[in-house]
């Protein structure tokens, strides 16, 4: 008998073990295992809850369907999730939150929250911007990245903080072409004395003076009606803006591939308001910017080719394979000039980032 209940207590203290360690197995193993067998890092941390919920507007020049608003509308989304629904965000395309220029002053004053925007307007508030919007510095978007990503990117990301923007990430609006309603354009010569419309940027308006062009400064907002109006015979963006703004119904029959700048975009809060957020939530939204800011990239890049497409459809003339070392050369003065501004040093450095 007295061994019957022996081995009655060893069998239970026995199945007590396995049943156990089969429950503290999986505790300490709280993450899902990956298809290698491998452990995933822990999920993101969620951020304590400091009890309050921030509603943020965020605005941009674009149409709905580019992908400045659809980098935002992603952004949006995962910082949403991430904060358990405690930041959101609204998105104002279509400069209903201002131009580019007035959104960026709003964001120095803390009376505007967020925006994406080219660097064009920047360099009103933060003159050292202008050196990314110089002719012909960047040759490819690989050499932009890495520029951008390195320590010349992130040292202009950080230094916005000094005019109240945060620099969240880069991204793009791309590479700048001509449209205009007058002629072909194959040379320099042709740019003489056609009345552009540029962004309100010193170095544009330099080189297209340099060029032999009238450049005439305006917001964004107004650049559609003087096109329209015949008040500007041309004007110089990325053949995604030419498309979904419909350039072709504004006069502009010829598109150059000039490619001239290679237009960086930056995701920007306004310091003033970021910085009342708890750190934690600021960590989230710096994360989620930057994967928007590379998704953003390649759509821009995506999306590019599309966009040629669709305005030789509506009859623009895109004059392609064109030499760009006479334009390169009418605008030597500007390097001369802005390289005392921005430092020598400085674009050798970009310029040799291969
Ligand atoms: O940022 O103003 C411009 O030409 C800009 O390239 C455009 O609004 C996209």
């Amino acid at each position: 008998m007295r061994k019957k209940w022996l081995f009655i207590l060893t069998m239970v203290m026995l199945i007590s073990v396995l049943v156990l360690s089969a429950c503290g197995g999986n505790q300490s193993n709280n993450t899902a295992p990956t298809t290698d067998g491998g452990d995933k890092p822990k999920e993101e941390v969620k951020p304590t809850d400091d009890g309050k919920t921030y509603l943020f507007k965020a605005g941009h020049s674009l149409t709905e369907d580019h992908p400045y608003q659809l980098a935002l509308v992603q952004f949006a989304k995962a910082v949403e999730d991430r904060t358990n629904g405690k930041v959101k965000f609204e998105i104002y395309p279509l400069s209903q939150l201002g131009a580019e220029r007035e959104l960026t002053e709003a964001l120095t004053l803390g009376t505007a929250d967020m925006s994406i925007s080219s660097t064009g307007p920047i360099s009103n508030f933060y003159p050292q911007m202008g050196v990314v919007d110089l002719p012909f510095l960047f040759e490819s978007r690989e050499q932009a990245y890495k520029v951008l990503d390195g320590e010349v990117g992130q040292e202009l990301l950080k230094g916005l903080e000094s005019v109240g923007i945060v620099g969240l990430a880069w991204a793009e609006n791309g590479f700048r072409h001509i449209t205009n309603s007058k002629r072909p354009i194959q040379t320099p010569a042709d740019l003489k004395d056609l009345k552009i419309r540029t962004m309100e940027n010193p170095v544009h308006m330099a080189a297209f003076e340099a060029l032999g062009a009238k450049p005439t400064p305006m917001a964004w907002t107004e650049a559609l009606t003087a096109l329209q109006q015949g008040v500007v015979d041309a004007q110089e963006n990325p053949a995604i803006v030419a498309d979904k703004y419909k350039l072709y119904e504004a006069n502009q029959k010829f598109m150059t591939l000039t490619g001239h700048v290679y237009s960086p975009a930056i995701m920007m809060f306004s310091k003033a308001v970021f910085d009342t957020l708890p750190n934690e939530y600021q960590q989230i939204i710096r994360e989620e910017a930057k994967k928007a800011g590379d998704y953003e990239r390649e759509l821009i890049a995506k999306m590019e080719q599309d966009s040629l497409n669709v305005l030789k459809e509506k009859g623009v003339q895109i004059i392609e394979n064109v030499d760009k070392k006479p334009f390169r050369d009418a605008i030597k003065p500007v390097y001369e000039k802005y390289g005392k501004q921005f430092g020598e040093d400085l674009i050798d450095k970009i310029i040799n980032t291969k």
